[in-house]
C-alpha cells in the first residue's frame, strides 16, 4: 500500500504450513518482484511477532486455538508495501503416553503373589492388535505396587495382561501419563462372576476384586477411549 507510482514493487506473504499446532512453528516467507525488491527490507508483525526483520521468519505461533494473520511489510526508500497471510493454530493433541501403571494385586497375606510375575502392559490403536509396553517382573505385595516404563507413544487403548499363572487377581488398576491419571472406557475380560468382574479393578474400591474363572493371559482389563484428566 502506499506505493508511489515511480515503485516497482509486487509483495506477497506466505507460510510454510496453512494449519499449526498450538505453539508450533512455521516459515514466514514475503515474494517481491519488481526492480525496487533489491536492497528492500522486510519487517514482519503478528501476534508474538513485533517488528521482526528478514525475507523469511521461523515464528511460533499462538498457544491457543484460533487464525491469525501476519503480516509483511517491505520498504525500499519511499516505497512500502504490505501483504498478509493467515496461519490456523489447531489445539495440540493430548499426548496420554501412559508410562507408569498403579495397582494393587490380591490381599495382604494372601497366597499367589508370584502369579502377577509376567503380567504385561500393552496399548493398542485398533483394539485388536496389541504392543507390548512393559512386563512386570516382580511379585505382588497385596497393596499398590507403581511400575514405571519408557514408553512415548500415546494409545487409544490401553491394557493389564495377566501372567500364565494369573487369573487377574486385581483390585485396582490405574494407569498414568507422568502425573497425570489417564481417563477412558473400562473393559475386560469376565470375572467368575458379576461380583467379580474386570470392572471391579476400575470402582475405585481397594476392598473389591478382578478375578477370572481360567488361568492365563486371556485376563485383560484395561481402558478404551484413552484422554487425560485435565489438570
Ligand atoms: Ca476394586
Amino acid at each position: 500500500m502506499g506505493c508511489a507510482t515511480s515503485c516497482s514493487l509486487s509483495v506477497g506473504a506466505s507460510a510454510s504450513a496453512s494449519t499449526v499446532t498450538t505453539g508450533g512453528s512455521v516459515t514466514l516467507s514475503a515474494s517481491c518482484s519488481g526492480s525496487d525488491c533489491s536492497g528492500a527490507t522486510y519487517t514482519w508483525n503478528g501476534p508474538g511477532v513485533s517488528a521482526q526483520t528478514g525475507q523469511t521468519k521461523v515464528i511460533t505461533v499462538p498457544t491457543t486455538a484460533g487464525t491469525y494473520s501476519y503480516t509483511v511489510t517491505v520498504v525500499k526508500g519511499s516505497c512500502s508495501q504490505q501483504a498478509s497471510v493467515n496461519i490456523t493454530v489447531t489445539s495440540a493433541p493430548q499426548t496420554c503416553a501412559v508410562n507408569r501403571v498403579r495397582l494393587w494385586f490380591r490381599a495382604p497375606g494372601d497366597c499367589c503373589m508370584d502369579r502377577l510375575n509376567g503380567a504385561k502392559i500393552q496399548g493398542s490403536n485398533n483394539g485388536s492388535t496389541w504392543t507390548d509396553l512393559y512386563t512386570i517382573t516382580q511379585n505382588g505385595t497385596g497393596s499398590w505396587q507403581e511400575f514405571t516404563f519408557g514408553n512415548t507413544v500415546s494409545y487409544s487403548s490401553v491394557r493389564f495382561v495377566a501372567s500364565s499363572t494369573g487369573w487377574g487377581e486385581l483390585f485396582e488398576l490405574e494407569f498414568y501419563s507422568g502425573t497425570t491419571k489417564l481417563t477412558g472406557t473400562p473393559f475386560g475380560s469376565a470375572g467368575n462372576s458379576s461380583t467379580d468382574n474386570f470392572d471391579k479393578a476400575f470402582d475405585g474400591n481397594t476392598g473389591t476384586q478382578w478375578h477370572g474363572p481360567t488361568v492365563g493371559t486371556v485376563n485383560n482389563a484395561g481402558l478404551s477411549n484413552v484422554g487425560c484428566a485435565t489438570n
